[in-house]
This record gives C-alpha cells, structure tokens and sequence, in this order.
C-alpha cells in the first residue's frame, strides 16, 4: 500500500462538562485529525496531545509543529507491506510518540481496509464486545460527585473511575463506597502523591478499590515499587508507561501490577500489542485508557481492546459523554457496561467528513 497524500486537521471540539485532574482541567479540546489516502483507500488517525503539557510533554501544538515539520513529509509517499514500519523513516526522532502514533494508527486503519477487514480483526482481536467503564473528574463537591456517579451507575458502566488529588482523597472516597457498596470503583491520582505519602495511600487499601492508578511521578519507577511492595491495592501505572521497554522495568521492580494502555501515549499499536503481549505472558490483566478523544480516536481504542489480554473495563464511554455530537457515525454507545467492536472495514465507524470540512480551523495538506 502506497500513502500518497496525507492532511493533517485541527477541529475545536467542546466538551460537555469541564473535566479537571490533580493536574488540570480540560473544556475545549483541540483534536488533530489525519487523514492519509493511497490506492483509492482513505484511513484515519487522531493524535490525541492535550493542549496543556499537564499529562504528558506533549501539546496541540507540539505535535502539529513535530508531525508538519518532521514526520508527514517523510512518511507521505512510502510504499509499505504491513503498518509496522511506517515509522522507520522517524525512528531518530526522540519522544513525541503521540504525534508519531497518529500515524501509525492511520496506517493500520488503511492496512485493515486494504485487507477488507476490520482493524479489530487486523490487530488480532477477538471480542465482539468490550467492558467498558468511565472515568469521573474532580468535582467541586462530595454532592456534585455522588449525583455524577448516580448516572453513570444508571447508564451501566462496568466500572467508575474516580480522580483523586490530595485533600479529595480517602474520605471522598469512602463516601462513595458508602453510598455505592456494589459499585467497582477504582482511583486515578495523575501523579498528586508521593512516597512521602504512603500512610495516606495506605487508608486506601480499606476502600475495595479495583486499583490505584498513577499514584507517584511519571518517572518515578522506584518509588512505584517501593510504595506497591506496602499497598494491597494493586497500582496501575499510566503516565509512567510509554513503551515495552518501560512496562519490563516496572515489571521487574514490580512498580505495578496493572497497566492501562493508551495507543497514543506508547507510539501506536504495535508498541501496544507488545505490551498487551508481555503483560498476557506475566499473568497481568491490562485495559485500554482514554485521552477525551473524538470518536476517530475512540474507534482505534475500542479496536485494540478488543484483543484478548484486556479483560478489564477500558475508560472509553459512550460518544454522548463527551459530545453534543461525535464527529463518526454510528456513535458509540454503552449498554449494560459494554460496548460493541465494530465489524466494518477499518475503523468500522464513518466520519462525519462535511462537518469535520466546516470545523477546521487549520489544514495542511503533504504530498
Ligand atoms: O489519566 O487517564 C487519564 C483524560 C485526559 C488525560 C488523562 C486521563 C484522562 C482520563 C479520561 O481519565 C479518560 C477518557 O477518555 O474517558
Ligand atoms: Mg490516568
């Protein structure tokens, strides 16, 4: 399959609600989309950098200069079997792995429909239907939280993800356990602790959460290990977790027991099979993380964890958590905690292309 021409887009994209981490709150999201085209076949990608570098070092902006300026012009014109070595021609590049995976992910839609198959077939999945949970931001009261959680026990989600930062901790917590004993909730703390806080992250061992999610730096792989070797609650790392060669340190120091993967975090799918595939060879359940993407980017998560080794519920919620309106159709939707793998070639989901047309806000165009 030949790329002849790629465009990359941004599109302004209003979430419904405000969603805040310990580090930050995201509103308007500024969505880069890449469309590659080659040999009559069209495939989409979407690079999913925040616009504040809070979660990642990576930016809108950063991954617009880095994929204008250095990747497109030398991936665009490439002749390739399979999507595995799309990147080659930027494997000197150092970091930027969510501007490189926006590539690599397109080129995979385009190797699935290529093939007539869907990519979660071309990724070796074998789910019909994923688990699938949500992820709750900070709220500004115990009360906001309890009524936000009440919905979503309603709309089924398999299980809730609660953001925690210090002070909006352990009592907030035990509040929801309290008023949901049933509910499978687990915590995200985007790196708001650390080790120095361990009797703090201690309490929460009492709580039945599923895990503790990110508790300590993004570079902190020690401190993980040390603070995992005093906790029950099993610690999944996020931030920490951008390639296979990281998810083996944090095994051999047993920093985690639990990842979640998010393909653009790791540089693609095929970085993420591999660590689908370490994890599945350790015993280790695994589970697809969400970056607040557009249903572009929603359709290459839910296509990955439709693989084996995810057997825990991913955040990737309905199109209507997020959006007014997605920008794919059909949308995606949850019923009784799960959600179905599309079956159509490629993503399997349509871009709303007239709508994304009168969206964007800035084009540039490679071939
Ligand atoms: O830490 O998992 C995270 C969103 C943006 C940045 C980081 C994270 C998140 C989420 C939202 O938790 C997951 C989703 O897309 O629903
Ligand atoms: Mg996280």
């Amino acid at each position: 399959m030949k790329i002849e021409r790629a465009e990359l887009r941004e599109i302004p994209l209003r979430l419904k609600e405000y969603f805040e981490i310990s580090s930050g709150g995201q509103q308007n999201r500024r969505i880069l989309l890449l469309t590659l085209h080659g040999e009559g076949l069209e495939a989409w990608g979407e690079c999913v950098a925040g616009e504040e570098p809070g979660y990642s070092n990576e930016t809108t902006e950063t991954a617009w200069h880095i994929l204008t300026q250095f990747i497109l012009p030398r991936v665009v014109g490439r002749e390739l079997a399979e999507p595995e070595g799309v990147l080659a021609p930027v494997a000197w590049i150092r970091g930027h792995r969510m501007a490189k995976a926006a590539v690599e992910m397109a080129a995979w839609d385009m190797a699935a429909r290529r093939d007539g198959v869907s990519l979660s077939a071309k990724l070796g999945g074998t789910k019909t239907e994923i688990p699938v949970g949500v992820s709750v931001g900070l709220q500004k009261s115990d009360e906001a939280l309890h009524e936000k959680v009440a919905g979503y026990v309603a709309d089924g989600y398999a299980r809730v993800k609660i953001k925690i930062k210090p002070g909006r901790d352990v009592e907030m917590l035990a509040g929801l356990r309290e008023r949901f004993p049933a509910v499978r909730f687990m915590a995200d703390a985007n790196s708001a602790y650390r080790l120095s806080d361990v009797a703090r992250l201690k309490e929460m061992d009492r709580l039945g959460l599923m895990m503790i999610e990110q508790p300590l730096l993004y570079d902190d792989f020690l401190h993980h290990a040390r603070l995992q070797a005093q906790l029950e609650t099993p610690i999944c790392l996020d931030e920490s977790i951008e390639s296979v060669d990281d998810m083996e340190l944090a095994l051999e120091l047993g920093s985690c027991r639990i990842v979640n993967i998010k393909p653009g975090r790791v540089g693609g799918h095929a970085s993420s099979k591999r660590i689908h595939d370490l994890m599945a060879s350790r015993g280790f359940p695994v589970w697809c993380g969400g970056m607040l993407e557009s249903g572009v980017g929603r359709a290459h998560n839910v296509a990955l964890a439709s693989l084996a080794g995810f057997t825990l519920p991913g955040d990737i919620s309905a199109s209507r958590r997020y959006w007014e309106q997605d920008i794919v159709d059909p949308e995606f939707e949850v019923h009784d905690g799960r959600m179905r793998v599309p079956t159509g070639p490629g993503m399997g989901v349509e871009p709303d292309r007239e709508r994304i047309a009168a969206l964007t806000v800035r084009k540039a165009t490679f071939s």
